[in-house]
């Protein structure tokens, strides 16, 4: 029986067309900037993103704290979501490894910070505060149901951080699901913002990597930081070359996972105990909750679908995000279906 997982989009395998690539992938030594994949996957990426240029790391939590120790310096702030990935998961590495003060503002439903709330926490000029100097953005929003923040929203935080002299981040772990979502090129939501990173090894399917995007000058100062973080990788290229043919084709098929995430929703909400969380999906992430009434919690609902060779993983005692990515097919979506209405109510 083959095993279907829906506990995120990290779990996604390569496809066959990535392990040939990276079989015949020519490589070199990426530390001395030798590695002709690396750089033309480099290449690509910063194109994709609209910058100057790019730096393969190797994971998206290293995308991001390189990006913000880039462009902040100890003793410096940054604002950023309650519920920001880089805020709740990713192990406090700002404030552990660069002195950056975390300023977390409360996450609206949809993704965003209000613009009156980010205008708020900017610190004036007085020697007890730390320094406001960077804001971060997530799109698409993980923890607000995969939300995706539209060009417009993402302008106008631009437009108020040039207002403040503030640098602007965007964690676009998911950056071409959000731009699938919105029907545009992912470059135009990146546009607003001086460093953006994205990873291959979510609904693209490589095996591993993320890229950082911007300006030529913090490209650089990021390529240093990354080799003090120990990312300094050498024959990159086998992993960067899956994250060409990700890049290439499919990066332009994730409308595809949002469409079975709509079914997978749509089936849900026919079973008794399942509360569907507002708005849900909005991309490839399907959040609900098992009521009250339910007659099980999210751990012995996880272990029952489990024995029917379908992975899903509470978040807290009984919230569930469900992922829907390139290896889950439309049978894949009633097979699960079917697992937990039995689990549910035994038929
Ligand atoms: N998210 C993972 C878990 O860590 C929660 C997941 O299953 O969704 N930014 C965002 C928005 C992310 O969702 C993630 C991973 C990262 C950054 C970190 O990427 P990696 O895992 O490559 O370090």
């Amino acid at each position: 029986m083959r095993e279907i997982d829906l506990r995120s989009d990290t779990v996604t395998q390569p496809t066959p067309a990535m392990r040939e690539a990276m079989a015949r992938a020519e490589v070199g030594d990426d530390v001395f900037g030798e590695d002709p994949t690396v750089n033309r996957l480099e290449k690509i990426a910063a194109e994709r993103m609209g910058k100057e240029a790019a730096l393969f790391v190797p994971s998206g939590t290293m995308g991001n704290l390189a990006s913000i120790l880039a462009q902040c310096g100890r003793g410096d702030e940054i604002i950023l979501g309650d519920k920001a990935h880089s805020f709740l998961f990713e192990a406090g590495g700002v404030a552990a490894l660069g002195g950056i003060h975390p300023h977390p503002i409360p996450n609206q439903r949809d993704g965003t910070l209000g613009l009156e709330a980010i205008e708020e926490a900017i610190r004036s000029d007085d020697p007890h505060f730390p320094t406001t100097r960077l804001i971060c953005l997530e799109n698409t929003h993980n923890r607000c149901g995969g939300a995706a923040l539209s060009i417009e929203y993402t302008r106008s935080v631009g437009a108020l951080a040039e207002r403040h002299g503030l640098r602007l981040h965007l964690d676009g772990a998911r950056i071409f699901n959000a731009a699938a979502a919105h029907g545009v090129p992912a470059r135009d939501l990146a546009g607003p913002a001086h460093s953006v990173t994205f990873c291959l090894s979510k609904g693209l399917c490589a095996p591993a990597g993320s890229l950082i995007c911007g300006d030529g000058g913090f490209v650089h100062k990021a390529r240093r930081i990354r080799k003090q973080l120990g990312g300094g990788m050498r024959q990159a290229g086998v992993l960067a070359a899956a994250g060409i043919v990700a890049l290439e084709t499919m990066a332009d098929r994730l409308a595809e996972d949002h469409a079975r995430a709509r079914r997978l929703a749509e089936g849900l909400a026919t079973i008794p105990g399942v509360a569907l969380e507002p708005d849900t999906p909005q991309t490839n992430m399907v959040y609900f909750r098992l009521e009250d009434e339910a007659p099980l919690d999210g751990a012995a609902l996880s272990e029952r679908v489990r024995a029917q060779g379908i992975r899903i993983k509470p978040w807290g005692e009984r919230r569930f995000r469900l992922v829907t990515h390139y290896w889950v097919d439309d049978e894949s979506i009633d097979r699960a279906l079917a697992a937990i209405r039995v689990a549910l109510i035994g038929s």
